[in-house]
Parts: C-alpha cells; sequence; structure tokens
C-alpha cells in the first residue's frame, strides 16, 4: 500500500509519549476508580459517577437513548422558545413586531436602539449612517446577556435612562409593555413611547427625515435611499429578498424538522443564485443608485459567511464563491461610514455566544479569512458597471457622505 512521505512537520514532531505501563490485573478494580476520578478533586460529580457505575466503557444503549431523548426534548423547548414554529412543518414562523410602523408624527427627541450582532438593527443603523442623521438620531448599543434578553453595560450604557435592559425601556411607555422586546427600537424620549420597532420601516422614516420632511433639518448625508421613481422597484425587491434571503437564514437555522429546513435551504439558495445572475450586470439592486432594497440585502450578505454558514446550517455556497454578490458586498462595505457600522466580534459573540440552542458548548469558530477587514477592502471592480453619468453622480453622493463623516 502507498503512503505518504512523511511531511516537514511530521519529521519535527516529537515522538509520541510512552504508554503508562499495564495495570497488574490484580489491583485493577480498587485502582481504576482512583485513576478515573484523577484523585478525586478535578472531576465533575456526574463523570466521577459514571466512571464507578461502568468504568472507562461506554455506558449502556438504554441510558444512551433516554439521554439522548431527554436532550432533544429539551432541544426543542429551548428551541421554541428562541424561534417560534409551526407544530405541524416546524417552520420557523416570525413573531411579528408590536408597533409595526410609525403612527402619527413623532417629536423632535427621538433616540435609535440597536444590537450590534442583529441584522434588523444593522438596517436602522446603516441608514441612519448613510442619511447623515447621526447628529439629529442619538444611539445605545445593547448588548446580548446570558439569558439572551438585550441589556445595557457600563461599556455600553442606555444613554437615555441609564436602565440596566432594554425591556425597561419598553416598558416605561404608558401603556407598559408585553412582548418581545426587540431591536431595533425607534424610540420618542418627549412622548415616552416607541415609535416603530420594525427596521424597514424605521429605515423609511429615516429616509424622509433625510429628505425634510417633518420638522427635522434633515440629514447630511446626501443620499437618497428611497426616491420616489424606485420606489416600486424596491419594494418589489424587498418583498423578493425578505422572505427567501433576510428571513431565509432564520428558516434555516431554525427550522426545528428537516423538511422545514430542505424548503427553508432550497428557497435561499436559489434566490441567491438569482442575485448572482442580476447583480453581475447591475452595480446595485435597482441600477446605479444604492437604496434601501441594498441597505436591507447587505445586512445579511456580510454576515453570511461569518455566521450564517456554519451556524445557521446556509452550507451549500459561502458568499465568497458568488463573484458578483461577494463583490457587491465589498463594494458596499467600502462606502464611506459602512465599515463603522459592521462589527465582526460583536456579530461572531452575539450568534455563537447567544444562540444557546444552536450551540450549547459556546465554542466560536474561526473566524473567515474572507470576512477579515483586509478582504473585505480588496477592489471590487463594479465602478464599470455604473453608466458614467450615475458613476458621476454616485461619486458626488459619496462624496457629500464622507464630507459629514
Ligand atoms: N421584524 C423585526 C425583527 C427584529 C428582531 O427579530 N430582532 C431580534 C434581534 S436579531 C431581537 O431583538 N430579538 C429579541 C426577541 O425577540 O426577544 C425587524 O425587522 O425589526
Amino acid at each position: 500500500m502507498w503512503s505518504p512521505p512523511p511531511s516537514p512537520l511530521q519529521l519535527r514532531r516529537p515522538p509520541p509519549p510512552q504508554s503508562p505501563p499495564p495495570i497488574p490485573r490484580r489491583h485493577r478494580t480498587r485502582l481504576i476508580p482512583i485513576a478515573a476520578t484523577g484523585g478525586g478533586a478535578s472531576q465533575d460529580p456526574l463523570t466521577a459517577i459514571s466512571r464507578l457505575l461502568w468504568g472507562r466503557a461506554l455506558p449502556p444503549s438504554n441510558l444512551v437513548l433516554a439521554v439522548r431523548h431527554g436532550w432533544t426534548s429539551a432541544w426543542g423547548l429551548l428551541m421554541r422558545q428562541l424561534a417560534p414554529s409551526d407544530p405541524t412543518t416546524g417552520a420557523f414562523t416570525r413573531t411579528p413586531s408590536r408597533f409595526p410602523s410609525v403612527v402619527g408624527s413623532p417629536s423632535q427627541r427621538l433616540h435609535l436602539y440597536v444590537g450590534l450582532p442583529c441584522p434588523w438593527a444593522h438596517r436602522a443603523l446603516l441608514a441612519r449612517a448613510l442619511l447623515g442623521l447621526d447628529r439629529q438620531i442619538p444611539l445605545s448599543v445593547a448588548v446580548p446577556g446570558e439569558d439572551g434578553a438585550w441589556c445595557f453595560t457600563p461599556e455600553s450604557p442606555d444613554k437615555l435612562y441609564g436602565k440596566g435592559k432594554l425591556r425597561e425601556v419598553y416598558a416605561s411607555r404608558s401603556g407598559g409593555f408585553e412582548g418581545r422586546a426587540s431591536v431595533p427600537l425607534l424610540w420618542d424620549a418627549e412622548r415616552r413611547e416607541v415609535v416603530c420597532n420594525e427596521s424597514i420601516e424605521i429605515a423609511k422614516f429615516f429616509c424622509g427625515l433625510a429628505a425634510g420632511d417633518g420638522d427635522g433639518d434633515g440629514g447630511d448625508g446626501g443620499l437618497d435611499l428611497w426616491p420616489p421613481e424606485l420606489r416600486e422597484e424596491i419594494d418589489q425587491w424587498y418583498s423578493f429578498i425578505y422572505p427567501s434571503v433576510n428571513n431565509g437564514v432564520y428558516r434555516c437555522g431554525f427550522a426545528q424538522s428537516q423538511e422545514a429546513y430542505n424548503v427553508a435551504a432550497s428557497e435561499l439558495f436559489s434566490a441567491l443564485d438569482r442575485l448572482e445572475d442580476h447583480l453581475s450586470g447591475s452595480r446595485y439592486l435597482c441600477g446605479d443608485k444604492l437604496t434601501l432594497a441594498d441597505v436591507c440585502l447587505f445586512t445579511t450578505l456580510i454576515r453570511f459567511d461569518l455566521v450564517y454558514n456554519s451556524l445557521f446550517r446556509c452550507t451549500r455556497r459561502k458568499l465568497v464563491e458568488y463573484p458578483s454578490l461577494h463583490a457587491y458586498t465589498r463594494d458596499i462595505y467600502q462606502m464611506p461610514k459602512v465599515a463603522d457600522t459592521c462589527d465582526m466580534d460583536a456579530i461572531m459573540d452575539g450568534y455563537f455566544g447567544t444562540l444557546f440552542p444552536l450551540n450549547p458548548g459556546g465554542i466560536q469558530p474561526l473566524v473567515p479569512a474572507s470576512c477579515d477587514r483586509e478582504a473585505l477592502l480588496e477592489p471590487h471592480g463594479r465602478e464599470a458597471l455604473s453608466s458614467a453619468s450615475a458613476a458621476d453622480n454616485g461619486s458626488r453622493q459619496l462624496e457629500a457622505t464622507s464630507a459629514s463623516n
């Protein structure tokens, strides 16, 4: 049989340690439990008991089956808590936002609450940055607590009220609050009321503010992400990418049956194929101009190889394997202010550390090389897709954004 030549690494490797001498037969029963508990001090009680009961052999198969059943039931219970699903199909069913649209005219004292791992909150954060609303809309960043609820820390405080948990902010509205205390939350500090907690609606509302609607003084980003002439097209793209991609990755990760996962994964990857095809001939989703549709797609794509590919089992392809989609993601990442809204460490911590039922051991994998900052700053070459006048217009828009940076 052919065996490969030893690699330089193998050559340098020290010889394996000598195995300990066999225990004489007459000492075995007495010595094994002592050896198994490592002298008694370093082993947890369950391991110690199991070693006493069946030594180093595998546990009896009935016990394995019982533990497996118990573990799966506990997983199902935790998953239902984390992500409600259709009881008959096991498909993830997202809970609708409690304040899905902006009603009436909010005051000018607005405050935005986000969490950096969250793709939905990232939409609001990115729209705020691109539209130049940073001064007009102050920001507090919540972090995931041990129990998964959004909370504040001395390093990342609630700048408005100094509360400990986001739920307390929600609950301080006059009607109180029951339900999911989610991010993003746009809060009216004057009326002590939720303005909206649905990301796309918050982003649209920001576009209105930046365009000078309402009493505010507009933004200084110079971009119009929601131009009237493209609204229909933006909405069409949105209704395509929301179920298949934005929520699609969650439908894969939170599926509670194989069938539900298969459906979600196949829809996700057919949608990515279609987007790859479209973006190979168009700089952005709606042509030469960056719009809200791109903001919404970007916040999912930037997380794709980092967390969705492994943790949510979106495994058919990595983003880096789609040349146009990957270049498109880099194009947006390299726009002024965008990279500052992408906190890769917070995303890793948030997903791998907080979604306990998906990663009970809490171990974080290595960051894929394609998600390193240097890789995301590689030239994208997509300027060539913009028509000359639009490229000129786009760079003027971006200059305006950088000037306000
Ligand atoms: N449809 C909402 C979804 C927001 C959402 O699900 N946010 C998650 C974080 S990624 C959250 O805060 N979850 C807390 C919870 O549901 O208790 C939006 O687009 O704003």
